[in-house]
């Protein structure tokens, strides 16, 4: 079931030639506008959507790009900073999948499924907490093993400019969300992604974003400048499977304690888990 919180139309008076078909959320069901002074009904069968006409989706969201023309929101959007021009100094490759643990429904990325920590992962970063999490406790790359639980943490750097490849062997949609970044889609297409399809990348009028998809048996590859020191969630906003494994932490790293990179906690931060019988130091 699909809660609407809020719809609106713009639509200019007296354009409306046909009745339109009106999809919401995941397509469960379908509804017709009529509009008062509509001259016929809706054309043809409704489109197959994502799942199954996936090139279709492919080409639409590859055409969604930024504007760089003078005509754009501004002269030059990105000014001098030209994400295409920089060299990635790391690929990050993530496939996510299904399986059953101990007899219950899991889901996980590069065959592992996130087991929540008793203490928030900052709070056990800033204060030195041993045994809450291992940096490195997942692969940056599919292995195609079982399914098992951890607390999976990767180590990036501070600054590093690195590409991330969302691969889905799958074959629903995918959604995917990073904490703390946008980040440019630089290629989606179908099939197996691999160092040839870099070739196809768009290098130089991609949008930046926070959330991408993935379509079926597809893959998409991203952009991220890692300018934002922190432990940051990576998971997929299908809330089931989040809860269930689909997520991570990217853990953004400095050894400098500067306030330039990252402001100090503050004084009044709530502690919990295995911080919350010590004294604030
Ligand atoms: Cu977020």
């Amino acid at each position: 079931m699909t809660a609407i919180t809020s719809l609106s139309l713009e639509t200019k008076e007296n354009t409306h030639s046909s009745n339109y078909l009106l999809f919401i959320g995941l397509v469960t069901t379908t509804a017709v506008l009529r509009y008062s002074n509509s001259a016929g009904p809706v054309s043809g069968p409704p489109p197959g959507g994502p799942t199954i006409q996936v090139d279709w989706s492919l080409n639409q969201a590859r055409s969604i790009r930024t504007n760089l023309t003078a005509s754009g929101p501004r002269p030059n959007p990105q000014g001098s900073y030209h994400y295409g021009l920089i060299n990635t100094t790391k690929t990050i490759r993530l496939a996510n999948s299904a399986g059953l643990v101990n007899g219950k429904q899991r889901y996980a990325v590069n065959s592992v499924s996130f087991l929540q920590p008793d203490t928030p992962l900052k709070l056990a970063d800033y204060f030195q907490i041993g045994g809450v999490f291992r940096v490195g406790s997942i692969s940056d790359y599919p292995n195609g093993g079982g399914i098992y639980l951890d607390t999976s943490v990767l180590g990036t750097d501070y600054r590093a400019f690195i590409e991330i490849v969302f691969e889905n062997y799958e074959d629903i949609v995918q959604s995917w969300h990073l904490d703390g970044y946008s980040f440019f889609v630089v290629g989606m297409d179908g099939g197996l992604w691999s160092t040839a399809s870099r070739n196809q990348y768009n290098l130089r009028d991609a949008i930046a974003r926070c959330t991408v998809q993935v379509y079926p048996k597809s893959w998409t590859a991203i952009y991220v400048a890692l300018d934002n020191v922190g432990m940051w969630n990576l998971r997929s906003e299908f809330w089931a499977r989040q809860y269930l494994g689909q997520q991570l932490y990217v853990r953004v790293y400095t050894a400098s304690t500067s306030l330039r990179d990252e402001f100090p906690i503050p004084k009044n931060a709530l502690l919990c888990g295995r911080k919350f019988h010590d004294t604030f130091s």
